[in-house]
């Protein structure tokens, strides 16, 4: 494991900065960004959730490493957006109603991009009618996320709002979700990762 340590620390101290400085100098070493976020950025966020379980950190202290995560993600999205070359298909991707976790809807957007699909982010506390008119756009799949045990079952009702139109396919993904819990909502597909929902995609679109 080749952890850049002080991007670690950076990001669970809320340093916008720091975090920001040492993307960029990996990015102009043309270090491995997945690399980078599986092994330094992606650790420092599930290191503050253990932190704050442990009453060690308090909400303010992982909002501030979110921003500080986020800023770090800004520099690395162009970067994985431009290894799509052409349009695969045009999905939609949101955090369910009421729930505000973004980090990681984020980076399964910015990975779809990069694998070449059309992404239409609709940030978080999606609601059916958000999704509906996503999929009125021109949206194929719709991919829900959640992060807490108290809005995953919202995934159960967009798959059955869904249901009638055998058109639209759901997946969904998260922390707290599994793949029994996607199957047994009925879901088309779960991605335990980023890269794992470019995947199960990749096979929808394929199928
Ligand atoms: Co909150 N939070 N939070 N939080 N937060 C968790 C999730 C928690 C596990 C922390 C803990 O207790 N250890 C806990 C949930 C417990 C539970 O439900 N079982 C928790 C809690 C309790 C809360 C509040 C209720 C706290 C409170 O107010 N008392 C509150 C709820 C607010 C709300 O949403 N209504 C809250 C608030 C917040 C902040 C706003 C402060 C902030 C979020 C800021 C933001 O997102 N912009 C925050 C943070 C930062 C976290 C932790 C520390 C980090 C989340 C994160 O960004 N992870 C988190 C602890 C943890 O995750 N261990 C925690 C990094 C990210 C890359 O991973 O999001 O898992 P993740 O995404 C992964 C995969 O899950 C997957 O791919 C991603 C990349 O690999 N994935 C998908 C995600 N979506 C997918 C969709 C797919 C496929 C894969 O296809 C559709």
């Amino acid at each position: 494991m080749s952890q850049d340590r002080e991007l670690f620390e950076a990001i669970c101290r809320g340093d916008r900065d720091g975090c920001r400085e040492r993307v960029q100098a990996a990015i102009d070493a043309g270090s491995d960004i997945v690399v980078l976020l599986n092994e330094s950025m992606i650790p420092a966020m599930r290191e503050m959730g253990r932190r704050f379980s442990c009453n060690e950190v308090y909400v303010p202290d992982m909002l501030l490493s979110a921003r500080a995560m986020q800023t770090g993600l800004d520099l690395v999205e162009p970067i994985l957006a431009a290894a799509g070359h052409r349009a695969r298909g045009r999905v939609c991707i949101g955090t369910v109603k009421g729930d505000l976790h973004d980090i990681g809807k984020n980076l399964v957007a910015m990975m779809l991009k990069g694998a070449g699909y059309e992404v239409a982010d609709l940030g978080v506390n999606c609601d059916v009618a958000k999704f509906e008119s996503a999929v009125n756009d021109g949206s194929e799949v719709v991919l829900c996320s959640a992060l807490l045990t108290t809005t995953m079952p919202y995934m159960k009702t967009v798959v059955e709002h869904f249901r009638d139109r055998s058109e639209v396919d759901v997946i969904v993904g998260g922390a707290p979700v599994s793949e029994e819990y996607a199957r047994e909502i009925g879901a088309a597909g779960y991605g335990r990762d980023a890269n794992e929902a470019v995947r199960v995609l990749d096979d929808l679109f394929a199928g």
